[in-house]
């Protein structure tokens, strides 16, 4: 939890095989090849949710296993270039976000967001940016309290938020004209998980027909479900729920980090490549990640290469 939000995790773990493969000191294939893998999986054993973890290091393990060389020094520079391509992608990316999304926000708007997403302030900063005069309300996000972060953010670009307790949304949405969150994984069905909470406000913002977006990079799709999989919800602690309070030693705390969010509640999904219906998270995952859907296919579906040959 020191480092937080899904661009963020990524872009760590992309560091991460960057400053392995720098450190390693060996001379064969093999080895680094496996050492690169192992740090790989202790890399995405770090957090279960956010999809932009396992997306980063399958980006940076597919360059080097689609690569023929017998050189170990060549091998690494592979693993640093391409550590360093995506981490420059993302930040680029959320940029982008914010120029595109910026463009849904009209002057006089009042936005409401939840926890602390880059990608969703880049929206918010973007417009005030465009001179838009907006406002904005942030929730607390407990048990973690991001909301906390998301004002400072403001704040530090001169933008005044009004911090509201999670359960104050239905009371506050009347005021809203648009709702902005981020993603930690968008799954082929256009669903949203996000932090804990934003289905909640989904379903108060879709009751007051108030446009609820998705602010995610493309990095933050699941490969993954095509195939079926679900998604694993981090449950953390029951102490962040109960903190310092003296409580009954038998009560039973459940602290799920994330939910999920269908699409029918999703008005849109803002991606660096454009906005998008979150029906259409299908296509996304089909032309930027056919090549992880294969690689799935073939390692662990055990299928034939000629079949894979329509993804
Ligand atoms: C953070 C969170 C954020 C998304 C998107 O949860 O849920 O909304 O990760 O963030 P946590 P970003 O604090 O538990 O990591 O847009 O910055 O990637």
């Amino acid at each position: 939890m020191k480092i937080r939000g899904a661009g963020r995790i990524a872009r760590a773990a992309a560091l991460g095989l960057k400053l392995a493969a720098i450190n390693y000191s060996g001379k064969d294939i093999v080895g680094f090849k496996q050492y690169i893998s192992n740090v790989a999986e202790f890399l995405k054993a770090t957090r279960p949710t956010a999809v932009s973890l396992p997306n980063a290091i399958i980006f940076i393990l597919h360059r080097l296993n689609t690569t023929t060389s017998e050189n170990v020094e060549e091998l690494k520079r592979v693993v640093i270039n391409s550590a360093e391509e995506f981490i420059k992608y993302s930040k680029k990316a959320t940029e982008n976000i914010g120029i595109i999304g910026a463009k849904r926000i009209e002057d006089g708007d009042s936005i409401l967001t939840h926890c602390n997403s880059s990608a969703a302030l880049s929206v918010i900063i973007h417009a005030v940016r465009e001179g838009k005069k907006i406002k904005v309300y942030n929730t607390e996000t407990r048990p973690k309290f991001q909301g906390y972060i998301t004002a400072r953010k403001l704040l530090k670009e001169c933008i005044k938020t009004t911090l509201i307790t999670d359960s104050a949304v239905r009371a506050f949405m009347k005021k809203i004209d648009k709702v902005i969150v981020g993603a930690d994984t968008v799954s082929a069905n256009g669903a949203v998980v996000n932090k804990i909470g934003t289905s909640q406000i989904a379903l108060i913002a879709k009751e007051a027909n108030v446009d609820f977006y998705v602010a995610a990079e493309t990095y933050k799709f699941s490969p993954a479900t095509v195939l079926g999989e679900y998604i694993i919800i981090e449950e953390r602690s029951p102490k962040e729920v109960i903190r310092n309070l003296e409580m009954p030693k038998n009560i039973n705390v459940r602290n799920p980090a994330f939910d999920v969010t269908p699409p029918e509640y999703i008005d849109a999904i803002i991606t660096e490549l454009g906005i998008i219906p979150p029906q259409a998270s299908i296509l996304i995952l089909k032309e930027h990640y056919g090549w992880a859907i294969r690689d799935y296919l073939l390692n662990e579906i055990f299928i034939d290469e000629a079949e894979t040959t329509s993804i």
